[in-house]
């Protein structure tokens, strides 16, 4: 009997999920190039194990940082001291956590109970993968999943391919979910690829783009960490790979391509958010998607879609200065953001990574562009950081359907620079 309970108090432990009781996330906007730099030396502060959600960079946007509920009088008396201003914009993360799983509960119910599935809604990985196999049985002549290759933990990778036919077409990628945590970013892969599946041979935009290219998509690129994200921690980003010599595990897998690998906005520490891993590609994740763009060869978009913020970004990162399309991309992300913008008056920037955001190394649209696919571009989603990577389900059809007016811009223009 007592090895009964010993071992469901085992089993119960080792499911435990993170729990987030208390922590708030905080808002700075800073004042200062010091008060950047005084923020900067909290971030290094690891005992009282902050997760910025946005990095202290330049004055120019908002710093976000959920701090754990034991960590709240340390850092409320550190901003006080140095006079830093800041505001609550999550009170308690745990009580939109559990709303988050009971609307997830409640749809899920509701999905078996109909036999649906809810494009309004956040799905686990299982879930996302047998909708998959539906599209492909609703659209055979045009749908084809394939799998690229196995995660850390073996799961399968895999594209959805939209083909009209032909022998590889000029092609364009799309991945959602590269970051686990960003759950607004798969689920609009969900929808984006429902969408074009339903408007071939409907909307004559997507219709004559896929009588001339190919569209991959990899909705879940970082399998391992979308469950983890789902099952253990719901803040986690990374992979899930083991760090030799280190307790904690993951890569950043935007950190990891090999476009200035190793540098600025990355860091060498496998405990944190932003590790860049041990070498160029050693991402299983990652490889996989290197080696089906090197062996197509006929790439010419690559879209990589994060959240939040609500930017369309282009290359570089990993260094400031333009790169030669700077002009064209520039005026493709502004055109392609103002069409975003109709819909319901969603406000994005545009620029290059590291303008807009920060400099930051080993990120897979700077890698792309260099392999020569010029139309390389990253989205940052909704919000501003109001809900941030918490947000709610019922944004998720209104944002995926503002980006699709911003990514069949970029498309069409793509469809009419590619032959
Ligand atoms: C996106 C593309 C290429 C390089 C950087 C980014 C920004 C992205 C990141 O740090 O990898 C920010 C994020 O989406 O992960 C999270 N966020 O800050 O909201
Ligand atoms: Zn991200």
């Amino acid at each position: 009997m007592k090895g009964v309970w010993l071992l469901l108090v085992l089993v119960a432990a080792a499911k435990a999920e993170k729990v987030f009781t208390g922590d708030q996330v905080i808002r700075i906007s800073a004042q200062s190039e010091e008060q950047i730099q005084l923020l900067q030396a909290l971030q290094a502060q690891e005992e009282w194990e902050l997760d910025f959600w946005l990095d202290p960079v330049s004055a120019e946007l908002p710093v976000d940082i959920r701090v754990p509920r034991s960590s709240l009088s340390h850092v409320t008396e550190y901003l006080g001291a140095h006079s830093i201003p800041y505001s609550v914009t999550i009170n308690n993360l745990q009580e939109l956590l559990d709303a988050e799983k009971t609307e997830m509960k409640r749809n899920q119910m509701r999905e078996r109970r109909t036999s649906s599935f809810n494009f309004g809604a956040f799905h686990s990985l299982e879930t996302i993968y047998s909708w998959m196999d539906t599209l492909v049985a609703q659209h055979p002549n045009l749908v084809t999943k394939q799998e690229i290759g196995r995660s850390y933990e073996n799961r399968p990778m895999y594209v959805l391919k939209f083909s009209t036919g032909g022998k590889n077409r000029p092609a364009i990628w799309i991945d959602t979910g590269i970051h686990a945590r960003e759950w607004v970013s798969q689920a609009t892969g969900v929808w984006t690829a429902n969408k074009i599946a339903t408007d071939y041979g409907v909307d004559g935009s997507v219709t004559s783009l896929l009588n001339k290219m190919d569209i991959y998509m990899l909705i879940l690129a970082n399998p391992d960490g979308y469950v983890y994200s789902h099952t253990n921690n719901r803040m986690w980003r990374k992979t899930r790979s083991k760090n030799p010599g280190s307790a904690c595990r993951g890569v950043d897998p935007n950190r990891n391509w090999d476009a200035g690998f190793g540098g600025v906005g990355s860091s060498s520490n496998p405990c944190s958010d932003s590790y860049h891993g041990p070498v160029v590609h050693s991402e299983i994740e990652v490889k996989n998607v290197v080696n089906l763009i090197q062996s197509h060869r006929n790439f010419r978009s690559f879209i990589s879609v994060h959240a939040y913020s609500q930017l369309l970004m282009y290359p570089y990162g990993y260094h400031c200065g333009n790169v030669s399309d700077q002009p064209e991309l520039d005026s493709l992300a502004r055109a392609a953001v103002q069409k975003l913008t109709s819909l319901y008056g969603t406000t994005y920037k545009v620029g290059s990574i590291c303008n807009i955001i920060y400099p930051a190394t080993g990120g897979s649209i700077d890698w792309t562009y260099n392999q020569g696919i010029k139309y390389s571009f990253a989205f940052e989603l909704r919000d501003t950081g109001r809900y941030g990577f918490i947000l709610p389900a019922n944004q998720i059809i209104p944002t995926a359907s503002e980006t699709w007016l911003a990514l069949k811009h970029i498309m069409e223009h793509v469809r009419d620079h590619s032959y």
